[in-house]
């Protein structure tokens, strides 16, 4: 049985969307029944990750293809996601600014969403959103994240195709090139190209294209210009977004599927770790990571009894010895 909530996703409710969303960035446990109701109605829309240094012009650029994409008759659905300001709201505030220009607009729906907690959590909060936006019928949904960093990388592993951004004269464009974000660029954008740079810029990331490896079916991530504020270069963006879609298209369920094994992994992880948290007496896991710092125990024993006192059986050696001090609670049966 579906609940009210859902229903109200799929009729593409806007106010049913917010609240699923809230929802969801609470971590409540609400927010994972609202998934599981929403899961089978999935799949369906295209991710399109935007990613790059901040100020690098990503909203303005999603803005300007939010424009393209309805004037083609696409529903989109945006999620902001901003680590870097998890206090000010800031960045918040100006995309909403920004993207005022879809207000009203009923195939759109724009999120921003703020980190609470650690990017982990950001991340899986990002991939189940999209999910919401996805049950809820729009065509592609996009997801703006700001930085260079894993973290990003593991957001934007959420989508179906990356677009990174970068912009001529900030010295970001080294970081991100170093920080594994060469490697999960479908397509790169140098953004600003009014500016001075953009063509060496350009050349940069070429040059680093050159240095891989492709085989003659494999994509090569096209380096595009342009100019978000005008919309120069625009086009040739969606252009190039439309041609990686085709490309992909076969390789695509391997990649949702991979996906979805990466999903698995890490909620099985951080459910795991929420298990130790709920089982172990209050502090307890500070103890034990006291006793690893002033070096009573090493780390590879403190995990193996952990997990033991967590009934997990082949959970290593079961020597008697327990390396917390907790008591029998260890014991193997
Ligand atoms: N000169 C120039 N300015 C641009 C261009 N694109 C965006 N801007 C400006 O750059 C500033 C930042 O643009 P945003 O779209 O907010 O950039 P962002 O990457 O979304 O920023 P954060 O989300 O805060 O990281 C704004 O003042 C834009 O008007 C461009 O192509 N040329
Ligand atoms: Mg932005």
């Amino acid at each position: 049985m579906t609940s009210p909530l859902a229903e109200r996703v799929f009729a593409g409710d806007a106010r049913g969307i917010a609240r699923a969303i809230s929802l969801i960035e609470d971590e409540s446990p609400a927010g994972a029944d609202l998934v599981r109701d929403i899961y089978a109605r999935t799949g369906r829309a295209y991710l399109v990750g935007v990613t790059g240094p901040p100020g690098a012009g990503k909203s303005t650029l999603v803005d300007r293809m939010t424009a393209d994409l309805r004037k083609a008759g696409q529903t989109v659905g945006i999620v902001a996601v901003d680590p870097t300001s998890p206090f000010s709201g800031g960045a918040i505030l100006g995309d909403r600014v920004r993207m005022t220009a879809h207000f009203g607009d009923e195939g759109v729906f724009i999120r921003s969403m703020a980190t609470r907690g650690h990017l982990g959590g950001l991340a899986r909060a990002t991939s189940d959103v999209a999910l919401v936006l996805d049950a809820a019928g729009k065509d592609i949904v996009m997801i703006e994240t700001v930085g260079v960093g894993q973290d990003e990388v593991d957001i934007v592993r959420t989508a179906d195709i990356s677009v990174v951004v970068l912009v001529p004269g900030t010295g970001d464009e080294v970081q991100a090139l170093k920080a594994g974000i060469m490697e999960i660029a479908d397509i790169f954008v140098v953004n600003k190209a009014d500016r001075e740079g953009a063509d060496r810029l350009a050349q940069s990331v070429a040059a680093m294209l050159a240095l891989g490896t492709f085989k003659p079916d494999d994509w090569r991530p096209p380096i595009l210009k342009t100019e978000a504020t005008s919309g120069a270069g625009v086009p040739e963006l969606m252009d190039a977004i439309q041609k990686f879609r085709v490309h992909s298209e076969g390789a695509r369920a391997t990649r949702q599927r991979a996906r979805q094994e990466y999903r698995l992994r890490d909620l099985l992880s951080h459910r795991f770790l929420q298990l130790v948290e709920a089982t172990l007496p209050a502090g307890e896991l500070q103890r034990v990571i006291d006793g690893i710092a002033a070096r009573e125990v090493d780390p590879y024993s403190a995990a193996a009894d952990i997990m033991r006192r967590l009934g997990v059986r082949g959970a290593g050696p079961a020597d008697g010895r327990d390396a917390i001090g907790g008591g029998p609670a260890g014991a193997r049966t």
